[in-house]
């Protein structure tokens, strides 16, 4: 068992004696613009700084809050994960996927990644949810060391998908490309983007995907569209849009969650 194999299991069992929860159903992941909508998904049992587990590293970023909670949701006892660590912060992509391995340790067998991001779908502007059909990993790297040839033809789960469309009604798909950041793109690199297939980009998720899959979970991928992507807006990108464009959505994301959650637990146990 590696260092950081150890260091998820540590956590997870941290978690489960605070939490009284032997094995955790469904972890969800929020990204930027988020978290508020945490709080509709019911009762709070315990929740941890990041400093205070095994591995993870404080957050950097303004509205990113990082905080690890147990929810007690109807039957679904949910892994909540409260912000990320991201690519650019420099810790390594160990350090990215750390919440990921954690929530595998913690019995999840199905984790929901949601992210905020800039849209290249002039019929998608912000505040748009859209599920990711699939993704185009543009970070140059992944979580897998050595000959592990994980297969990701159906990375985000068909399956769930499908849940999740006939839970949302009318919720659009579409392909993510995640870069490594922390700068947003140029107004041609979207251009290239476009041209490859991409329909969101931002600098998260693939590479947790790619972790989680490899760990056995189910994946569900869920995008905020909070900006448009550079070239194709009015003006230039800045973080307070970001930010503004989640707690705008915050209650139709609470709702979101609610949904599927059940959904996705449901099936994780079959
Ligand atoms: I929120 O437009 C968010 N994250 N790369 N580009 C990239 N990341 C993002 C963007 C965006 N918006």
């Amino acid at each position: 068992m590696t260092m950081t194999d150890r260091m998820a299991r540590d956590a997870a069992s941290m978690i489960g004696n605070d939490s009284g929860v032997a094995a955790h159903d469904v972890a969800i992941v929020m990204g930027s613009g988020w978290s508020r909508a945490a709080e509709a998904l019911g009762h709070m049992r315990c929740e941890f700084r990041p400093t205070e587990l095994p591995g993870f590293v404080a957050p950097a970023v303004a509205g990113h809050a990082g905080r690890i909670r147990s929810i007690s949701f109807g039957d679904t006892d949910v892994l909540a994960f409260l912000g990320r660590t991201h690519l650019y912060e420099n810790h390594g992509v160990g350090a990215v996927v750390h919440s990921v391995r954690v929530a595998a340790a913690a019995g999840c067998r199905a984790i929901v990644l949601t992210n905020g991001c800039g849209s290249l779908n002039p019929d998608w502007p912000p505040g748009t949810p859209v599920l990711i059909r699939d993704h185009i990993n543009l970070t140059g790297t992944s979580p897998l060391v050595g000959a592990d040839f994980v297969d990701l033809t159906d990375l985000y789960s068909a399956e769930l998908r499908e849940l999740c469309r006939n839970e949302l009604g009318g919720v659009p798909e579409g392909v993510y490309a995640q870069l490594p950041g922390p700068h947003y793109e140029t107004p041609a690199e979207i251009t290239m983007l476009r041209r490859m297939g991409a329909d969101l980009v931002g600098m998260s998720t693939a590479l947790e995907a790619i972790a989680a899959r490899a760990a056995g979970m189910s994946v569900v991928g869920i995008s905020l569209v909070t900006n448009a992507a550079a070239g194709m807006g009015t003006g230039a990108l800045d973080h307070q849009e970001v930010i503004d464009a989640g707690q705008s959505a915050a209650g139709r994301l609470g709702e979101f969650l609610t949904s599927i959650v059940p959904c996705v637990a449901t099936s994780g146990r079959s």
